[in-house]
């Protein structure tokens, strides 16, 4: 057929085979990527304005969340979330951050951050109000 030796002929074949292997893999993480897209917030609790005996904030994503946070801030630049908060382990698609008693009227902000189930990292806040 030709003059390259037989070593030459296994180096092509392997080059041949990785390059093929290499697309085969780029393509995989593209269409996995884009088959499960960003995942969104579906809703937000509370909204708008609630009262002050409500016991946690959630968000409710509009897909499978892995793990998140919130944090609550509210009247005085305190702290009114009670630690990081987490999934809710009643329903994958949510977090939930329970609050400390004794809110005060006011305006809250939450932020929050969650790694989806494809992978990606996001973050947020929304603001709400509280009353008696
Ligand atoms: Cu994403």
């Amino acid at each position: 057929m030709s003059t390259a030796t037989p070593n030459q002929k296994r180096a092509a074949v392997l080059a041949a085979c990785a390059a093929l292997l290499l697309s085969l893999v780029l393509a995989g993480t593209w269409m996995a990527a884009s088959a499960q897209a960003h995942t969104e917030v579906a809703k937000v609790k509370p909204s708008g304005s609630a009262k002050t005996s409500i016991r946690t904030v959630s968000i409710t994503f509009t897909g499978l969340i892995r793990s998140g946070s919130i944090r609550v801030v509210g009247p005085g630049g305190k702290v009114y979330s009670a630690g990081r908060g987490g999934r809710d382990p009643r329903n994958v698609n949510r977090l939930v951050v329970p609050l400390k008693r004794s809110l005060k009227a006011g305006t809250y902000k939450a932020k929050w951050k969650a790694v989806a189930a494809d992978g990606h990292e996001q973050s947020g806040s929304f603001g709400f109000r509280l009353r008696r």
